[in-house]
């Protein structure tokens, strides 16, 4: 319906703000138990395609992929990974995930694949998502009835009438600000240093993950194919990428990953990006209709490869929440939403603080942190309780039901 205004009215059950990982996925599984949604996206279909983020998922991750029909790709393609390596002090450590949990284990593959899987499953189910919208806006929270608000590509303002709203716009979205003034408490904590990412058409030079603490700084080897390695170096919190020539970053890789015997592959960088990191949780996670999830409400450095995971579990608990508040008229879900995630939130949030800080070298770091770090590493290799501690939250501590 045209309004006066040249407003476009619209009806649907959830209206979810962001085509993240989270707002795709959340639109999935409501579908799956009969729940109508819209999705807004300020960017274009393509630009969220090809966003380079994160490439590792827990096993809950990957299965609740799988039970919900987006797993063939996926296992086509995907690597399953029974460990990782620490480096420290040069020498090289493995960590056997498998032997530690009882037989958990990850797998690489990437956030943009399984972006481009939801957008295409729902766009074939005939789903509803909106690119390049401006303005976003989501007001009437307290109410029964919220209010979503956009202007489409083409210029026209359009007013959905939800019975839930899903902010899944991630840490810069408008769902968070538009809480309430005073609702919000959050805890947070800025680290000194920042993570340079490459993409490079190369094998990698490595089966598993190697995480190495350098005495010139944290280094990381990660992959996407078995033909594309993915790598992370630190530096400096205001670093630019400009001072960043393809051969610096070959050699500061190589100076601190190597060990003796190994050697690094190199290739043509396609891609190189500086990424602050942040710690960052926001309680509640929901206000009246308004349910915040995956980065909209929380953030994490990403050394402990969490931020993706911690997005998929918000929004099968939140889908199960909002399923039988509007299908079962049963509240009971919606109001203990923001609990029950924030729980796996702060357990992800101290292990990758933990984690973070056991690897980087801090600028103001003295003898005596030096000291701690190569203490607690030894430990962690040489304790079969403590590398389960490390093992058992990397493969995802709590379990994903849906
Ligand atoms: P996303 O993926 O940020 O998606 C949010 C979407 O909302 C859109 N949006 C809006 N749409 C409409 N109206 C508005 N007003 C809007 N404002 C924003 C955005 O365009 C976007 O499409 O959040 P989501 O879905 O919660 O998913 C979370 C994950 O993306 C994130 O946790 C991880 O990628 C974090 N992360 C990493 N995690 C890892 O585990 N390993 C990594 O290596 C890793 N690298 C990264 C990362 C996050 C990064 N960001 C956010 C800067 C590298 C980067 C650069
Ligand atoms: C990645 O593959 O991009 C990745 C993997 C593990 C991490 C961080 C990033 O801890």
């Amino acid at each position: 319906m045209v309004g006066l205004d040249m407003t476009t009215s619209a009806r649907t059950q959830v209206g979810i703000v962001g085509a993240g990982p989270a707002g795709l996925l959340l639109s999935h599984l409501l579908a799956l138990r009969g729940i109508d949604s819209i999705v807004v996206e300020n960017r274009s279909r393509a630009y969220c395609e090809a966003r380079q983020r994160a490439g590792l998922l827990e096993a809950g991750s990957t299965e609740l992929l799988r039970q919900v029909g987006l797993g063939a790709r996926m296992d086509a393609e995907s690597l399953e990974h029974g460990g990782i390596y620490l480096q420290f002090a040069g020498e090289r450590h493995h960590l056997d995930f498998r032997d530690l949990t009882g037989g958990r284990w990850v797998t690489i593959w990437a956030q943009t694949e399984i972006v481009k899987d939801l957008i295409r499953a729902r766009l074939a189910a005939g789903a509803q998502i909106e690119f390049e919208v401006s303005d976003t806006e989501v007001t009437d929270l307290s109410s029964e009835t919220p209010v979503l608000r956009y202007t489409d590509a083409a210029g026209t303002r359009h007013e959905v009438t939800c019975d839930a709203i899903a902010g899944c716009d991630g840490f810069h979205g408008i769902c968070r600000e538009s809480m309430p003034p005073g609702l919000l408490r959050v805890a947070e904590r800025e680290y000194p240093y920042a993570w340079l990412g490459i993409l490079a058409i190369v094998p990698p030079s490595t089966d598993e993950l190697i995480y190495s603490r350098h005495d010139d700084g944290f280094a990381l080897h990660t992959m996407r194919t078995t033909q594309v390695s993915r790598l992370y170096l630190q530096v400096p919190a205001d670093d630019e990428i400009e001072g960043w020539s393809d051969d610096r970053i070959w050699a500061e890789l190589r100076r601190r990953l190597e060990v003796p015997g190994w050697e690094l592959k190199t290739g043509p960088i396609t891609e190189k990006a500086v990424s602050p990191m942040r710690s960052y949780v926001a309680t509640p996670m929901q206000y009246g209709r308004l349910f915040l999830a995956g980065d909209a409400a929380h953030i994490v450095p990403p050394t402990g490869a969490k931020g993706l995971n911690l997005a998929i579990a918000d929004v099968t608990v939140l889908a199960t929440a909002l399923v039988s508040l509007l299908r079962d008229h049963d509240p009971s879900g919606a109001a203990g939403y923001s609990d029950a995630c924030l729980r796996r939130v702060w357990r992800a949030t101290h292990f990758s603080w933990w984690m973070t800080t056991m690897l980087h070298i801090d600028p103001h770091q003295d003898r005596f942190g030096a000291e701690l770090q190569l203490s607690q590493l030894r430990y962690v290799i040489a304790s079969r309780a403590a590398a389960t501690t490390l093992a058992e939250n990397y493969t995802g501590y709590y379990p994903l039901r849906w």
